[in-house]
């Protein structure tokens, strides 16, 4: 799988996160959260960031000023593709729960929400792909849409602020048979009332990603009016070259489906 990997800075810690890594991060170090997608196109509409409440984390350090918040196994495939300084080698300065990271403020490359956005738990977050750390945007997500709408409805029961999980969702891309809000419009359609719907969840995905990618107009950003297919490559280039986002890849492996 080829992902883009992208650097989400944070802005301000929650407190026992902030607490934990203490010391351990220079004053002055910028540290990233660092989702994996393989939907750059659509990170305009990214509302949150989601991490596995129980999934520990950590703080590797790729330059005296840079730091990611990724999975151990994630750091172990990165060290292996030029991401850190030497390679095969990756210093953890610091662990961190993923339960206690939620409530932190990142700022989200491209995202329409520029004053940034809250890290959120999702507990269908697999620890085994990508980079533990998962963008949401629940316009073209199915999987965030019910996550979000689920942690809006229980906010005090997860222990955040609901207006954490109510960011505006605007249209991103529009298509033929969903409209230009596919995730919600699919939610409703396959009547998937939570997270836990993950049989349906796995069929709305499906069909919004065939939508999407083959029928999909961006409606939003520098390419605008473009179909998916063209727009997608033009926007992983250009956050790569802004330093906002990098190439991340991991070996194809058996089980692919995130509820399966
Ligand atoms: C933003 C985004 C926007 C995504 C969208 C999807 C969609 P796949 O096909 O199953 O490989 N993801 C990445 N890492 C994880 C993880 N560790 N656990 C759970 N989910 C993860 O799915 C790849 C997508 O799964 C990635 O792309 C990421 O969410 C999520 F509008 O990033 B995506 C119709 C899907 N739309």
């Amino acid at each position: 799988q080829e992902y883009t990997a992208l650097k989400l800075k944070v802005k301000e810690w929650a407190p026992e996160a902030g607490e934990q890594i203490k010391g351990k991060v220079p004053e002055g170090a910028n540290v990233y959260f660092v989702p994996a997608t393989l939907r750059p196109e659509t990170m305009y509409g990214q509302t949150c960031c989601f991490v596995g409440p129980k999934i520990k984390y950590g703080v590797f350090k790729v330059s005296d000023k840079e730091f990611y918040v990724i999975t151990d196994r994630a750091a172990r495939n990165m060290a292996y593709q030029g991401i850190f300084p030497e390679n095969g080698v990756y210093e953890k300065v610091a662990e961190l729960l993923g339960s206690a990271c939620v409530g932190t403020l990142v700022n989200a490359p491209l995202s329409i929400h520029k004053e940034g956005v809250r890290i959120l738990p999702m507990d269908s977050v697999l620890p085994t792909k990508g980079t533990g750390v998962v963008t949401s945007v629940p316009s073209d997500s199915p999987d965030d849409f019910a996550t979000i709408t689920d942690l809006a409805k229980k906010a005090e029961y997860y222990g955040i602020k609901k207006e954490w999980a109510e960011l505006e969702i605007v249209p991103i891309i529009s298509t033929p048979s969903y409209g230009n809000l596919a995730a919600p419009f699919l939610v409703k359609k396959l009547k998937i009332s939570s997270p836990k719907d993950t049989k349906q969840l796995e069929e709305a995905k499906e069909l919004a990603y065939k939508e999407g990618y083959y029928q999909g107009t961006l409606v939003i950003g520098e390419f605008a009016g473009e179909k998916v297919e063209v727009a997608k490559p033009k926007v992983r280039q250009q956050l790569i070259d802004a330093g906002e986002g990098f190439a991340y890849s991991e070996p194809e492996k058996k089980v692919v489906s995130r509820s399966g």
